[in-house]
């Protein structure tokens, strides 16, 4: 059964939609005014973050319990000069120790946030101060970075993760634009289910070159997932809308900053254009009309507000729409019903925004295989990675200085986002196409599916190799890489 049919048959998704639907009744406004999103922006070279609960106000009778930075989740964005050293620091106000993961930044392990690399603890009720030099400039987040397992209250389940913008030099602008707005994919309350979730959406007629000529039938254990959506800290129709004029240029920095599931985004009538993935810029800037993200990836596209409307930008699931994941953008002197239109089929592909593969393929090769363990009704599946469990003690030693080419086999059911710490990730093949100069830090395998990617071992020190999806990696789904 698919996630749909099961939401609809527990009652909790409204009737089916037609085409150009309106905002369902429950969505719409209320006599009460929207609510303001409450993360702010701090800038400069010395930053605290305070770990402790917070109340999420999704929308006037939907308010969510959970762990934040600083009072909101999402947590400050944080504004820093590339090459300008900052102090990070951190105040525990949990009774567990926490961990704060700077995501997409090349820092040592000491500033990292992962205990698999030795990065310091912050105590609970204690705090710690981290200094580092953030490069490169782009598009960055922090999130917590502590292991859930079976807590769904823990790790990056909870409302810690935040913006990082790393501001480059002159010249790194991304263009002309009028305004721009950061914007968090999120789910809430998560549970645990036993139905498979229907994750992946990349095109189904794509080959599958890792798929086995015989299928592991065990039952499978349980998946995690969630029915309560926003962006930022708004449901759709709860916050203040985008408020847009005809012929402007509108910048979007989006993040699907979930734990569980890869999330779409479309904006009826509106093309993005795409500029950077993971905060790198991208060789061959292109429009489309759907955005994917993995858990942990982030995409910079502007996009010509050139159709004069109220529309909603969301999720192209209704399910997932309606949960939440949607945000109003309103064009000036336009006063109607928010519209939703289901866009035009589009298959996420991150080879269109590269450029043809140049020079040899590095000599250096690692092959990665990706399994999973089904472990049946009450208990969660694991992972292998070359057929062992986490921590590869032998597996993955580096040459300082040699670049490599990482080539992951997916054999599972799933696709999963691959995150590798404090390098960067250059995709040099993924399904079935070759390409270059597309600079990412976390990668989407595809179900079944084969990827290279090619990185160079310039950052000396353990290294956390894993899947983004949270649950993935609490039970095997990751690996250290250390340099010989
Ligand atoms: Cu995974």
């Amino acid at each position: 059964m698919k996630r749909r049919e099961f939401i609809k048959l527990a009652g909790l998704a409204p009737a089916a939609q037609a085409i150009g639907q309106q905002m369902p009744a429950h969505m719409m406004p209320g006599p009460q005014a929207l609510l303001q999103s409450t993360a702010q922006e701090l800038s400069g070279t010395e930053f605290t973050l305070e770990i402790a609960p917070v109340t999420v106000e999704l929308a006037s009778n939907r308010i969510v319990s959970t762990y934040g930075y600083n009072g909101t989740s999402p947590g400050p964005r944080l504004r820093m000069k590339e090459g300008v050293p900052v102090t990070v620091n951190v105040v525990n106000q949990t009774d567990t120790p926490e961990y704060v993961h700077f995501h997409g930044l090349l820092l040592p392990p000491e500033a990292d946030g992962a205990e698999e690399e030795g990065s310091p603890a912050v105590p609970p009720h204690g705090s710690r101060s981290f200094k580092f030099t953030p490069t490169p400039a782009g598009t960055r987040w922090y999130h917590t970075h502590v292991m859930s397992m079976d807590d769904l209250h823990r790790g990056s389940y909870t409302g810690m993760f935040g913006f990082v913008i790393v501001e480059g030099g002159p010249g790194s602008n991304p263009g002309n634009y009028d305004q721009e707005h950061y914007l968090a994919l999120r789910d809430w309350e998560p549970y645990f289910t036993d139905q498979p979730m229907d994750n992946d959406d990349l095109d189904p007629l794509l080959s599958k070159p890792e798929k086995p000529a015989v299928l592991d039938t065990r039952p499978p254990g349980w998946e995690v997932t969630a029915d309560i959506f926003s962006i930022n800290d708004k449901a759709l129709g709860a916050g203040e809308p985008i408020r847009v004029r005809e012929g402007e240029r509108v910048l979007f920095h989006f993040l699907n900053a979930g734990a569980i599931e890869n999330r779409h985004m479309a904006l009826p009538g509106h093309k993005f254009n795409v500029i950077a993935l993971d905060g790198n810029p991208v060789p061959n800037p292109k429009a489309v009309d759907v955005l994917m993200l993995g858990p942990g990836e982030r995409i910079d596209a502007w996009v010509q507000m050139n159709k004069p409307g109220v529309w909603i930008m969301g999720a192209p699931e209704d399910p997932i729409r309606e949960g939440g994941m949607g945000i109003v953008v309103e064009y000036a002197n336009q006063r109607r019903t928010p519209l939703w239109v289901p866009p035009p089929p589009s298959p996420w592909d991150y080879t269109i925004f590269g450029k043809p593969p140049t020079g040899p393929a590095p000599t250096e090769k690692i092959d990665m295989f990706f399994e999973k363990v089904p472990r049946g009704a009450g208990k969660f599946n694991s992972f292998t990675v070359n057929g062992k469990a986490y921590p590869h003690e032998q597996e993955f030693v580096l040459k300082q200085g040699t670049r490599y080419r990482l080539t992951f086999h997916n054999r599972t059911d799933d696709s999963h986002p691959m995150h590798l710490h404090r390098h960067q990730l250059e995709i040099a093949e993924i399904y079935g196409k070759a390409t270059s100069g597309v600079i990412k830090d976390t990668v989407v395998v595809p179900t079944y599916g084969r990827a290279s990617v090619d990185f160079t071992a310039d950052q000396p020190g353990l290294t956390l190799f894993h899947c983004h999806i949270q649950h993935h990696m609490d039970y095997g789904f990751k690996a250290l890489l250390r340099y010989g």
